[in-house]
């Protein structure tokens, strides 16, 4: 088997085609979903080998994405614990596994944009980084709902993911201000709000988003102004409970400054840990949440992402 499909998924996000965990996620999932409705196994051992062969590639193409490793792991579970014995049976039941996650992150993302959606009040202002899904999600239900506020937000260097952002506030009528990444201090004190998404949630609560994310907590720590992450718990990442640390990507140099002097060296992570202390609450499909109750809530809500994890 090729791989084909999978290979051409993987290529889209490590080349940033694809952006932002949940989209990371959906377009993993439905290439893994085509190769196999496209695949003629027949038995458990050919199913799971051509499922580790697809993660492989997959999970390498961008490394602190639990959420998509989650969505894998979910159908992977589901073929090794339901019962099939033929290839139609099989496609069916992968059709079937692929509808039940999409209901999970539908569901997920409406509850996500209800709760935060209450937060953001009239006449107030938000701060946000980078180009997060739920967070224009509950930006934009917000202003469905009339509620009246503006919006900063940082450039998002190297590869200003922030101008997607500003597009999608201006298509929403969303008064919009763009500052440089550095300017986050000192416009911290003109919002009444800061509020990010996430790429991973760790079993001690911190959540891992793009670089400069923990500077602006920081900073609105030190200004006593809100810290709000709105996150899936489906980006908790269940390693961590093993004590093992969430990988942080380190992309090429060329985004920085390509043709740089060749004795320079570029480092490029990108995303960083922002401790729990300053998240004054996640904002879920549990509902806004404390960072130190994450585990529980992932318990309560996905069992299976603590049982699903194999590797
Ligand atoms: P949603 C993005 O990373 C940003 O860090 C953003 O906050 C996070 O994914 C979550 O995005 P990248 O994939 O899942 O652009 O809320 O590197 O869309």
């Amino acid at each position: 088997m090729s791989m084909e499909r999978v290979r051409e998924a993987a290529d889209r996000i490590k080349r940033l085609e694809v952006q932002g965990a949940t989209n990371v996620a959906l377009t993993a999932m439905k290439a893994l979903v085509e190769q196999m409705k496209a695949s003629q196994v027949r038995d458990i051992d050919s199913a799971l080998h051509e499922i580790a062969e697809a993660k492989e590639i997959l999970f390498k193409s961008r490394e602190t994405e639990p959420f998509m490793r989650n969505a894998i792991r979910y159908i992977e579970w589901g073929i090794a614990r339901e019962r099939w014995e033929t290839t139609s049976q099989f496609h069916r039941l992968i059709h079937s596994l692929s509808e039940d996650l999409l209901n999970k992150f539908k569901e997920a993302r409406d509850r996500i944009i209800e709760v935060g959606s209450k937060r953001v009040l009239d006449g107030s202002r938000v701060l946000t980084h980078c180009h997060s899904s739920a967070v224009s999600g509950i930006l934009k239900v917000a202003k469905e709902k009339g509620v009246d506020f503006e919006v900063v937000l940082t450039e998002t260097r190297p590869v200003y993911q922030g101008r997607i952002t500003a597009r999608e506030m201006l298509e929403s009528g969303v008064r919009t201000t763009m500052i440089v990444d550095s300017a986050v201090r000192s416009f911290m004190t003109k919002v009444d709000l800061a509020l990010v998404g996430a790429d991973a949630i760790t079993s001690e609560g911190n959540i891992i988003n793009k670089i400069g994310t923990s500077l602006l907590a920081l900073a609105a720590h030190e200004a006593r102004t809100p810290f709000y992450v709105a996150s899936e718990l489906l980006k908790f990442d269940p390693q961590t409970i093993h004590g093992d640390y969430e990988a942080i990507e380190e992309r090429s140099p060329e985004e920085l400054w390509p043709q740089a002097p060749q004795e320079l060296e570029i480092r490029n992570p990108a995303f960083d840990v922002t401790r729990r202390d300053y998240i004054h609450g996640i904002i879920s499909e549990e509902g806004l949440i404390s960072p130190h109750s994450i585990m529980e809530a992932v318990r309560r809500r996905y069992p299976w992402i603590l049982e699903a994890l194999g590797g």
